[in-house]
């Protein structure tokens, strides 16, 4: 593709609103998120406006359904918005039912909706570092809203919800369970919890289950985030989350300051990318594979395999000679 040798190309046609530009450099950074750096320059000082929503919660919770009703509701308003499935199941790709088909094609001809899926595949980490590229280009690109799917409760979805201005948390009534596994960090990330599918049995007791736990952590002092129930197949309750959106985004800019919040974003960007970089140098210094294996290293990775020498105080030796290494 000359798209590769040339991103400068495809980028000028991107800020001139071209979406087949856009898709192509989506693409790149989805196979190779290091291509952000030479992006990055050209595109900056048009990014930091869009308003990025990052969705969540367990398979089949209806996301997917209820980020497609949002964004009807978003278009309502006049806005435009891209979604970004993290989810190679998503209906967006087609592999689901009819009935769901059907509702997210309702999107496919209007130019103010862009949809694209992506994959996980590859290292686990890699899909927060190009999901933070991607949205970064359609903030460019100029998308007032941009919804951020993720399926699950791990740390990389945590590390992109950790890069999204607002954070949504997804259950539904038979997900007992999930408040649970919430408490894995998702609980104090979360800006809105949306309980969906309102016309299952259990819902009202949800609510209430999910604002008990949130009453018990101690992370909310100033005020709890809002539980709202929705029914995304049929848009009910869907106009009542926007305006929640809408009203923490604005909180945002009036007590942080938009720049301030964008700033700390970005940060924590940085953070979990940092991690992610840091865990893979540390696998490639422990591989005896490595042409430039340490002889230390591999002294003491052996001290470790064979009980000679405890891994918490190794841990340590490793941190001073990985320094020295430098
Ligand atoms: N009964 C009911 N079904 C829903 C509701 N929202 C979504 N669904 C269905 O639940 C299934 C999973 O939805 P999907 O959006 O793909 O879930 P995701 O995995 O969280 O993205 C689909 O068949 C949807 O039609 C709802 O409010 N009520
Ligand atoms: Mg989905």
């Amino acid at each position: 593709m000359s798209s590769i040798d040339n991103p400068h190309k495809e980028i000028v046609r991107l800020l001139d609103g071209n979406i087949r530009a856009l898709s192509k450099l989506i693409t790149l950074i989805e196979s190779d998120p290091q291509v952000l750096t030479s992006v990055y320059p050209e595109i900056k000082d048009v990014s930091g406006r869009s308003h990025i929503v990052g969705i969540t919660g367990p398979p089949g919770a209806g996301k997917s359904t209820l980020s497609s009703a949002l964004a009807s509701i978003i278009r309502d308003t006049g806005r435009t918005v891209a979604i970004l499935a993290c989810d190679p199941s998503s209906p967006f790709t087609g592999g689901s039912v009819l009935g769901d088909r059907i509702r997210m094609q309702s999107h496919y001809t209007d130019p103010g909706v862009f949809i694209r899926s992506i994959s996980s595949r590859g290292s686990s980490g890699g899909l927060s570092i190009s999901t933070y590229g991607i949205t970064t280009l359609l903030d460019a690109f100029g998308f007032d809203m941009v919804l951020v799917e993720t399926v699950g409760v791990g740390q990389t979805e945590l590390d992109v919800m950790k890069i999204s201005d607002t954070v949504i948390v997804v259950i539904v009534p038979e997900s007992g369970d999930s408040i649970q596994a919430m408490k894995a960090g998702l609980m104090e990330i979360a800006d809105i919890f949306v309980v969906n599918k309102s016309d299952r049995v259990g819902a009202d007791r949800m609510v209430k289950d999910v604002r008990g736990a949130l009453q018990l952590s101690d992370k909310h002092v100033v005020s709890l985030p809002p539980v709202l129930t929705t029914r995304a197949d049929v848009g009910d309750g869907v106009p009542e989350l926007l305006f929640e959106i809408d009203r923490i985004h604005s909180d945002h800019e009036s007590y942080d300051s938009l720049a301030g919040h964008k700033a700390k974003k970005r940060l924590e960007a940085l953070r979990s990318t940092t991690l992610l970089e840091i865990e893979s140098t540390l696998d490639m210094i422990l591989d005896e594979e490595n042409p430039r294996a340490n002889l230390e290293v591999m002294k003491l990775k052996k001290d470790v395999e064979l009980g000679q020498i405890d891994p918490v105080s190794a841990s340590r030796t490793l941190v001073n000679l990985i320094k020295n290494l430098e």
